[in-house]
């Protein structure tokens, strides 16, 4: 059996008349329209302009941020229909352009070597059978998700706030894995690399690492299971690393290969990518330089509006309920504060169903609004540990972990 990806580096039919449906939009007179409230919603700082949707197989259309290697967000919109983002919406990155567009599971092997008793390679089938299955729901999210809104502007893709994903993750713990193979003495990080190679020689390849204490502590999964199905071809399939509570950089999409080393992985993607200023705020000055750095690592709490966009007009005098969701790094969202009058004062919403600490939590709140004009909805979360969103975002110089109280502008008429 072989599974199969229609290579859509080059476009298919659909994606041509999709292609063609965006370029009519544009010439049309309401493009100017269409555009001036997609400007309004995600892209209110992008000189870019807005993104088009694109279609990938697999994938419901997805807005684009860079097509080689791609870089597909999840439209806003979605984080309004539950806690749970469907395996169609679910965002795609990938850093390297040479990604598998075919992969045979029946003669896919994971290999574990290094500083283990025993090298395996294991087939798909013996690592599902290995232990007993674990389940968690866990947000991934990526750590340039919502760059584009830096200011000052920093380098790198202009993300917006699509990538992001809550899912269901099904598969064995990395400890049990690692257990099976037997982790020596000195053993220091795990490494972890996937099929997807550099194009040319001199690109680093995309290799993670944990801290072996963290790899063996049971949260770390191998999961070839989201949602109830097999992973997504594009977000990993057949088997990825679920980091529960970190940035989405350490979870490795077909994941190939583990090893154990006695050192501190000093590879590209550790030692020079994906790196935060090492202070109690993991942030800078802007223009300045960090005096050390560090690997990012876990999510700082969150929250969005989903239910509102920015230039919404809203009614006076009628009950409607607000809606979004909040989430953090494995400690667990316990208050989600909203405001209506541009911060002057702040409301408890409810929360919804918990679906684990490392899931997206969703909140409402009832509100009626009294005084007509323009206004700013605020949204606010802190966790059980008492982390709590800034009023004002921190910078630092790669665009990371942004986590700022998200503003809606709205008119109330
Ligand atoms: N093999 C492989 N795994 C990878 C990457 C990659 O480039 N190659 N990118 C990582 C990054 S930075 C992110 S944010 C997540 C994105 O996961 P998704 O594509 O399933 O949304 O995958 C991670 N795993
Ligand atoms: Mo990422």
């Amino acid at each position: 059996m072989k599974f199969s990806f229609i290579d859509s580096r080059q476009p298919s039919r659909r994606r041509v008349l999709r292609d063609a449906f965006t370029l009519a939009l544009a010439a049309s007179p309401v493009a100017n329209l269409a555009r001036a409230a997609e400007k309004n919603t995600e892209e209110v700082t992008f000189a870019a302009g807005p993104r088009p949707l694109v279609q990938y197989p697999q994938k419901r259309p997805l807005t684009l941020v860079t097509t080689r290697p791609p870089h597909l967000e999840t439209p806003f919109s979605v984080f309004n229909e539950g806690a749970i983002t469907p395996n169609d919406a679910f965002f795609v990155r990938y850093h390297l352009a040479n990604f598998p567009t075919s992969i045979d599971p029946d003669s896919y092997r994971l290999t574990i070597k290094g500083l283990v008793d025993t090298p395996l390679s294991l087939s798909l089938g013996e690592l599902k059978t290995l232990a007993e299955p674990v389940e968690v729901v866990a947000v991934n999210q990526c750590s340039g998700n919502s760059r584009g809104f830096s200011m000052p502007r920093v380098f790198g893709a202009q993300l917006g706030n699509g990538s992001m994903g809550n899912a269901r993750w099904l598969g064995v713990s990395l400890k049990a894995v690692l257990e099976k193979a037997g982790v020596k003495a000195g053993a220091m990080q795990v490494t972890f690399r996937g099929l997807d190679k550099p194009v040319l020689p001199s690109t680093p390849e995309f290799i993670k690492a944990l801290d072996i204490s963290h790899a063996m502590d049971g949260e770390p999964m191998i999961a070839w299971s989201m949602n109830g199905t097999d992973l997504p071809f594009l977000n990993g399939y057949p088997i990825r690393l679920v980091v529960p509570g970190y940035f989405g950089t350490y979870w490795v999409k077909h994941l190939s290969e583990i090893e154990v080393v006695d050192r501190t992985y000093d590879g590209f993607f550790m030692a020079k990518g994906y790196r935060v200023p090492d202070n109690d705020c993991l942030c800078i000055a802007p223009g300045t330089t960090a005096a050390n750095t560090q690997p990012i690592s876990r999510l700082p709490v969150r929250s969005f509006i989903t239910s509102v966009k920015h230039g919404d007009v809203l009614p006076l005098n009628q009950s409607l309920v607000l809606k979004g969701i909040a989430f953090d790094g494995g400690v667990g969202v316990n208050k989600v504060e909203v405001s209506i009058d541009g911060g002057a004062t702040w409301r408890e919403s409810t929360l919804g169903q918990d679906l684990g600490r490392f899931s997206f939590r969703e909140w409402a709140l009832p509100i009626t609004f009294t005084r007509k004009g323009a206004t700013q909805l605020m949204v606010r979360a802190s966790n059980s540990a008492g982390e709590t969103q800034p009023l004002q975002a921190d910078w630092n110089p790669g665009g990371y972990r942004r986590h700022v109280v998200e503003t809606r502008h709205v008119t109330v008429a």
